[in-house]
């Protein structure tokens, strides 16, 4: 149950970048407020906190300056709620040096995604013809 205390993530239900925060928030049991948007809408909150106005961003509930793009997020839930099993890193810097390599490599992939995804969905016409196949959603996903 959301009450002034608790943190808020700005979210999009199919944003792989806020599925991650929203996954290590769930299994550590820290209450949240989820505020779904759809961030390329007129309406979206997300310029207000993010210059780059991409989700997620998690907001305080005392009004600090409130914290954008999902591996800072991660870090802050990994670091701030380190009590909190499961530990989501074990401790020994050479193991989660790994873990965070993949984490970047991931977080590269889906960014190309999300991008190619929104070309795919541009007018043919404006569609860059030199994208790569993988943008061509139809081929990827088949
Ligand atoms: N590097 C960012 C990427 C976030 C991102 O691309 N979010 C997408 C939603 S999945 C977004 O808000 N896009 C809005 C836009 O590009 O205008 C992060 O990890 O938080």
């Amino acid at each position: 149950m959301a009450s002034d205390q608790t943190l808020k993530l700005i979210s999009a239900t199919p944003s792989p970048f806020a599925r991650m925060n929203r996954i290590a928030m769930t299994l550590k049991g820290i209450p949240f407020e989820l505020q779904n948007e759809i961030p390329w809408e007129s309406n979206t909150q997300t310029p207000k906190y993010n210059p780059l106005e991409k989700l997620p961003v998690l907001l305080f509930p005392d009004n600090r300056p409130p914290v954008y793009d999902s591996a800072h997020i991660q870090e802050y839930i990994i670091q701030k709620y380190a009590d909190r099993e499961p530990k989501l890193l074990t401790g020994d810097i050479d193991l989660d040096l790994q873990a965070r390599q993949m984490q970047v490599l991931s977080e590269g992939l889906m960014d190309a995604f999300v991008l190619g995804f929104f070309e795919s969905r541009r007018e043919e016409s404006k569609r860059s013809v030199e994208r790569p196949a993988m943008f061509d959603l139809k081929e990827a996903v088949v």
